[in-house]
């Protein structure tokens, strides 16, 4: 090798070395990531763990942080801090904002699909149509995770809808206000970071979830009994607001989809897992963990028809084509 070419090798080297060293560490961006459930949550876990593989992915040229339990955002403003560029990434609860389209509450209609397997395939038929949905928000769906099937619970026996009068009711969305409300009970809207308390207060007496946040809020130290109702299985979703979506290149985005599927597919495995831990151990604290009497369950899938006839009538043509494909599954 020549004088000159050694020198040019060594100033190419050193230039390359400088540039590999320097990459990261210029274009490395922190991405805040706001959760509204506790961290041991099986979603604030998984949602952890997506954090993780797009850190990883991208050779932390993207550093996702989660802040779980509604640390940096409460539930109620997750979305609109990701909408409007607060933040770019966070999770949310979307049938909460049904209210904006009748869509996002596709996942809260009583008793349409009340397993882990048909809550996947309601999704599979819901899809499309809510991503386009959230399109139109300047939001990107990345992935989505059921909660457990949702039951009631009580601090006293209930065997009919006429046994709830009165009762005060922690609602989490417009159609567990309006179950409530169809009950004779008296709902207030908390989020599930403020549940433990609402209840501890008398602020609420009852309330539709699953086993999940019941054993999260530590729910038995003021509730008796939970009714393995089975009325749905609501969603959380992972969206990106559009505009830093746009920033990245393919190879980028392609590290987010990716960690995207494990993370639906993990998470759809954590849910399940989650639920049969919990209901142990709302039991093991010493709550009634029962089916519903036969009187209970018609009294409720009353209900359950006229909300599904409310729903269908504000979703219209799109909403009737989802429940169509998802019934011919
Ligand atoms: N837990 C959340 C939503 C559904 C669920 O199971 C909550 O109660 O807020």
């Amino acid at each position: 090798m020549t004088d000159l070419l050694k020198t040019t090798t060594g100033i190419v080297t050193a230039a390359l070395l400088a540039a590999s060293a320097a990459t990261p560490a210029l274009a490395a961006e922190k991405w805040d990531m706001p959760l509204a459930y506790p961290a041991t949550n099986f979603h604030s876990e998984n949602a952890a763990a997506f954090a993780a593989c797009v850190t990883k992915g991208t050779g932390g040229e993207i550093e996702i942080v989660t802040h779980p339990g509604g640390s940096l955002f409460g539930g109620a403003d997750i979305k609109r801090a990701v909408q409007t560029g607060q933040v770019p990434i966070g999770e949310r609860l979307l049938s909460a904002h049904a209210n904006e389209d009748p869509l996002f509450g596709i996942d809260s209609i009583p008793f349409l699909a009340t397993s882990f397997d048909a809550s996947v395939n309601l999704w599979k038929a819901a899809q499309g149509a809510v991503e386009e949905a959230l399109d139109g928000q300047n939001l990107v769906l990345l992935y989505s995770v059921p909660w457990p099937p949702q039951g009631m619970y009580f601090n006293m026996e209930v065997n009919s809808v006429d046994d709830m009068n009165g009762v005060k009711f922690r609602a989490y969305n417009a159609a567990t206000a309006k179950l409530a409300e169809l009950t004779g009970m008296l709902p207030v809207q908390i989020e599930a970071a403020e549940v433990s308390q609402a209840f501890a207060t008398g602020v609420a007496q009852s309330m539709i979830s699953s086993g999940a946040t019941g054993y999260d809020s530590k729910l038995w130290e003021n509730v008796s009994h939970f009714y393995e109702v089975a009325a749905w299985l609501p969603r959380n979703s992972i969206m990106v607001n559009k505009d830093p979506w746009a920033g990245l290149d393919d190879a980028t985005k392609k590290v987010f989809t990716d960690c995207a599927v494990t993370a639906e597919a993990e998470g759809l495995q954590k849910a399940k897992d989650y639920t049969t831990f919990t209901l142990d151990g709302l039991k093991s604290n010493g709550m009634k963990v029962q089916k519903p009497s036969d009187k209970l369950k018609s009294d409720l899938a009353v209900v359950g028809e006229t909300m599904t006839e409310e729903w269908l009538k504000a979703a219209g043509d799109k909403g009737k084509a989802i429940v169509d494909a998802y019934k011919a599954m």
